[in-house]
């Protein structure tokens, strides 16, 4: 049986790739980071199953002492400050977490086992105001965050501990993904919770920024998938995962209201409040090179993905304790639908 420690556990990712490391037969490590109230939402349907390590990224012995005491033979690097707009606002302490806090997990490797494979969730924020579409691998980055800039070094921190050290160090260049478990402050989710709240009579307004920025999003339980093929090649690599689609969010908020029936235009306000300093206006990935290599590919296309985080919304909404249902459940669900009317 092999042991990963995944940081992070707690997030979105988190959530999904431990459930997909269990599947796998994995014994699974999830560092958790100490606060004065616990919040494992995520983890629930799976938290019987999986160990939990007190650690934080900050704290170079906490990270020492995980792999002294657990052994892992892959180990995933989730967790950061993943927020762009609180990335502008906290600066420094984004890059402790999200660039320093690389280099902390790199060096525990480095002196407690330098043979363990080594994930780095590596963003599409990096290439930020793009020098070429698509973008792949070889794709000049240009960040225009904090968070990305901050990636951008925890990305090359990880080229060179393989470089300088043979370690089994991947980046993998994720695109935005998605699901019911995304935090409620990123824009999909924001949308898709705001339209099921005003289609349940809770909410009459959603208030958001810049409508013409274009992403790549695709499904979280789809990209988990891709982290961890990357740890199973026989050699390290870095890898660009997207679904090679670009959507604006306005196309997010039309889709989204209109699967419920409502008029989006009745609903949503622009507000000056949720534009950036900086703005990343157009991101489409091209994933070939991962459909190549490691025979990846998305299952869940935007307007499915759409639906199920609307769908998880209502349910949720309507019955509180429902909690959130497993990566296949959540796909079946999306699949049944679209053989029907397509309405929830
Ligand atoms: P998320 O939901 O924001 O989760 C971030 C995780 O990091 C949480 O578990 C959080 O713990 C933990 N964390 C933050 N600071 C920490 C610290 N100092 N020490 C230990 N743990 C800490 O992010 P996500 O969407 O799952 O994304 C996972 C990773 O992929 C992140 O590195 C993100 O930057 C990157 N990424 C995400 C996307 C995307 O579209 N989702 C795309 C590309 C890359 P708490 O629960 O305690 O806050
Ligand atoms: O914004 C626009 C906003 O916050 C998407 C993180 O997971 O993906 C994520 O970063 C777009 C931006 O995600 C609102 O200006 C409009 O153009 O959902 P987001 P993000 O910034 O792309 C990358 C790949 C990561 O790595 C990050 O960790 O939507 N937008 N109105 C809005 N965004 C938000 N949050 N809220 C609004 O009201």
């Amino acid at each position: 049986m092999k042991t990963a420690l995944v940081t992070g556990v707690t997030g979105q990712d988190g959530s999904y790739l431990a459930e997909l490391l269990l599947n796998q037969g994995y014994r699974v490590i999830g560092m958790v980071r100490r606060t004065s109230s616990i919040n494992y939402d995520r983890l629930r349907h799976i938290q019987d199953k999986i160990e939990i390590a007190q650690g934080d990224l900050l704290d170079q012995m906490s990270l020492i002492g995980i792999l002294q005491e657990y052994r892992p033979q892959e180990v995933y690097n989730l967790a950061a400050q993943s927020f762009v707009p609180t990335s502008f606002t906290q600066p420094v302490l984004t890059g402790e977490y999200t660039a320093l806090g690389v280099t902390r997990v790199l060096e525990a490797i480095r002196i407690v086992d330098p043979a363990i494979r080594f994930y780095q969730a590596s963003s599409s924020e990096m290439f930020g105001k793009v020098m070429e579409v698509p973008q792949r691998e070889t794709t000049h980055f240009y960040p225009r965050s904090p968070y990305g800039v901050a990636k951008v070094y925890g990305h090359w921190i990880t080229v060179n501990y393989r470089e300088s050290y043979n370690i089994f160090g991947v980046s993998g260049i994720l695109f935005n993904h998605e699901s019911p478990r995304r935090g409620l402050e990123f824009v999909t989710h924001k949308i898709t919770h705001a339209v099921a709240r005003i289609k349940l009579g809770l909410a009459d307004e959603l208030r958001l920024g810049n409508l013409e920025a274009r992403r790549d999003w695709g499904y979280a339980g789809d990209y988990v998938r891709a982290m961890w093929l990357m740890l199973q090649q026989d050699a390290p690599d870095d890898f660009v995962i997207a679904t090679g689609e670009t959507h604006s969010v306005q196309q997010f908020v039309e889709e989204a209201f209109g699967y419920v029936d409502l008029d989006w235009r009745q609903y949503v306000k622009q507000d000056p409040k949720f534009y950036r300093p900086a703005e990343v206006d157009l991101l489409v990935g091209d994933a070939t090179k991962a459909g190549r290599k490691l025979g990846w590919e998305p299952t869940v296309d935007f307007r499915a993905l759409v639906r199920l985080m609307i769908d998880a919304d209502l349910k949720l909404l309507q019955n509180p304790n429902h909690g959130y249902p497993p990566i296949a459940e959540e796909i079946k669900t999306q699949a049944g639908k679209s053989q029907g009317t397509g309405k929830p």
